[in-house]
């Protein structure tokens, strides 16, 4: 296969070229683009150096056969058709056109089959605090349908990049030694502190990123549920986590519920909490699957089940995704 990524500099670019690696996928070549302040800049794969070349307008696509592209949504709609017109599959990490018709927004465990139908020839890889959240649900929604979700997320800073994860570090050491924080990726200091906005706020008073759960969710799994989310950014480094409560058409006990996230594809369930165990951001950093405990009745309602997932939000809420996608292709 003839491989490219577009944005190599970034967290989710660089996590691209892990996953490649460490999942043996079958890449003959490996082109590496970026904008002209990355191009020139190197990277190792699988021991051989590759240069970054700039992201351009030209024919530079022809012959790729998939493109990761990690750029941004503003680059993904500047450049699908240049990165499209010649054949290559675009697996899109931007919120560029995920709700779009024509492109198919995949979760392998949740609708890979969705990846066949790609008229644009584009497929998009959905948010990172959707991705978990559906691989999550797609496992109660074979016990019973899922009329409706509650969603509080706790969001790393990984989500706003690599620069901003080196500001929360970098905050921590400035507040140990008495420094002023220095604040520039979030709109307040993230160290010792929660703040409750991701993304901007619409018109309805939730944020983009809270509707993008709402809309991203119903379109992956063909459904009608409701979701009402509330995005919270914490000073996580790399894994989001989410308290989830979901209303089913019928009452889902929590034994079948673990029995149904023990057997589902790309969950680990971790859930004995007389033993102190349950998911965590620090212990999913790093790591493939979402993790799901905690899970009980929502004593509020007894069509309601509550639990709590925590995942690598540049792994699975990004990188890995993206290349389980691409893998389902080969496959097919
Ligand atoms: C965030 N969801 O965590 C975004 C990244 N896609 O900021």
């Amino acid at each position: 296969m003839k491989i490219a990524i577009v944005g190599t500099s970034g967290a989710v670019g660089q996590e691209l070229l892990r996953v490649l690696d460490a999942r043996n996928f079958p890449v003959d070549e490996l082109y590496l683009f970026g904008s002209s302040r990355s191009a020139g800049s190197t990277y190792t794969f699988r021991g051989k150096e590759i240069t970054v070349k700039e992201l351009k307008h030209n024919d530079d696509f022809k012959g790729i056969d998939i493109a990761f592209v990690s750029a941004g949504a503003g680059t993904s709609l500047e450049f699908a058709e240049t990165i499209t017109r010649h054949g290559a599959i675009m697996i899109d990490n931007s919120s560029a056109f995920r709700m779009d018709k024509d492109v198919p927004l995949v979760v392998p465990e949740v609708n890979a089959a969705d990846a066949l139908t790609r008229p644009k020839n584009i497929i998009a890889n959905p948010n990172c605090t959707t991705i978990q959240l559906v691989v999550a649900l797609k496992a109660i929604e074979g016990v019973s349908h899922i009329k409706r979700a509650h969603v509080a997320t706790y969001q790393a800073a990984s989500g706003a990049g690599a620069s901003a994860m080196a500001e929360l570090e970098q905050q921590h050491r400035q507040l140990v030694n008495n420094e002023s924080p220095t604040v520039s990726k979030f709109a307040y200091q993230l160290a010792y502190n929660l703040i409750p906005q991701v993304d901007v706020f619409t018109e309805n008073g939730y944020t983009k990123e809270e509707m993008k759960m709402y809309n991203e969710t119903r379109k992956i799994m063909h459904s009608d549920i409701e979701v009402s989310a509330t995005c919270i950014r914490v000073p996580v480094l790399r894994a989001h986590s989410e308290a989830i409560w979901i209303e089913t058409e019928q009452p889902v006990s929590v034994e079948q519920a673990r029995e149904a996230f023990a057997k589902a594809e790309g969950v680990v369930l971790l859930d004995d909490p007389d033993r102190k165990i349950y998911p965590m951001p620090l212990n999913a950093a790093g790591q493939d699957p979402v993790y799901v405990g905690r899970i009980r009745k929502d004593i509020t309602n007894p069509n309601g089940l509550t639990f709590w997932t925590a995942a690598d939000q540049i792994c699975k809420g990004a990188a890995l995704n993206a290349v389980q996608i691409a893998e389902y292709l080969i496959k097919q």
